[in-house]
């Protein structure tokens, strides 16, 4: 099967793709023109204007539909797969209690302005996410939840009362690139006031990260839209509790 693909819309390979966008300019015919020039710059042509909606007096927002020519080579993609064993919450519990022989501490927040709880919470509350349960339906793992708007420094005194062995960070605004300075700045805070063989584990999730970017955050794992509890639990393990049938893959 060939790794070269093109987008669809109507026939298989016809490379039609969809792109919505905001101008800040009143909806017009000069609006729309302007649209379907933005998107022929962008290599759609033809691009067709299929909706524009005014925004207030002064903004349009804009769907336009077309062909682009670009091939994708599946075979050169990269992605962060799951190097580590999925476990059930019982397999989490068990290998827990035989390495670290007491409870695995998880610190969570929200960090700086962001109010955003419910992605945190789906991990780490009881009821979960995508039927499963979260990280405080485990036995052997106790949840520290700062909910909303924690500022760092609050996290790493809590995180070090707590004896954290985790610390998960949600950050799902993105304007003005918030979410990357308020992960390194905090990841900066955990590495100046811990020794680094002493640290806890440093975790940032939301819908907007790539996940191939811990190193450049300074944390050790980035977790995108989509994540599940069983994944995060699954992940601590391999990290932090390894035994012989739940060790990362090298
Ligand atoms: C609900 C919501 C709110 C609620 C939040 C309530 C609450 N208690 O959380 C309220 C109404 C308060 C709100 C306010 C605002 N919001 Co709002 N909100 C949303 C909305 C509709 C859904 C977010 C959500 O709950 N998703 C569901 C969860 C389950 O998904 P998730 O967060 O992605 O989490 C998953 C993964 O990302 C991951 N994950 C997330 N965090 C973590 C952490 C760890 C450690 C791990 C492992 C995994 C992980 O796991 C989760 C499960 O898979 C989004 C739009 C959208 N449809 O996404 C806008 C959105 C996020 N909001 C937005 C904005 C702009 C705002 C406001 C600034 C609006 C305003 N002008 O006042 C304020 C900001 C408030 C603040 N100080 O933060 C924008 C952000 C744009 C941007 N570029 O940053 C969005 C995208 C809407 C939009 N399209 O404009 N919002």
């Amino acid at each position: 099967m060939s790794t070269i693909v093109r987008p669809y819309g109507d026939t298989t390979g016809d490379g039609m793709v969809q792109l919505s966008f905001t101008l800040p300019i009143p909806h017009s015919k000069v609006a729309e023109g302007a649209a379907a020039q933005l998107a022929n710059k962008m290599g759609m042509d033809p691009a067709l204007v299929v909706h524009a909606k005014p925004m207030g007096p002064d903004f349009t927002f804009f769907v336009v539909y077309g062909r682009v020519h670009h091939l994708v080579d599946v075979s050169k993609v990269e992605v962060v797969e799951r190097d580590y064993p999925l476990l059930t919450p019982k397999e989490v519990n068990a290998a827990v209690k035989r390495s670290l022989r007491r409870r695995l501490v998880v610190v969570g927040a929200c960090i700086g302005t962001d109010a955003h709880t419910v992605g945190i919470d789906a991990i780490l509350n009881i009821k979960g996410f995508a039927g499963e349960k979260g990280l405080e339906y485990y036995r052997e793992v106790k949840v520290v939840n700062l909910g909303a708007q924690v500022s760092v420094p609050q996290l790493v005194e809590r995180a070090r009362a707590e004896k954290a062995d985790a610390v998960l960070v949600s950050q799902v605004v993105t304007q003005r690139d918030a979410h990357l300075l308020n992960t390194r700045e905090m990841s900066a805070a955990f590495r100046e006031s811990y020794p680094s063989d002493r640290r806890p584990l440093l975790i940032v999730g939301g819908p907007r990260f790539d996940e191939s970017a811990a190193a450049e955050l300074g944390v050790d794992r980035v977790f995108g839209r989509g994540t599940t509890p069983g994944e995060v639990a699954s992940y601590l393990v391999a990290q932090l509790a390894p035994t012989p049938s739940t060790r990362k893959a090298s």
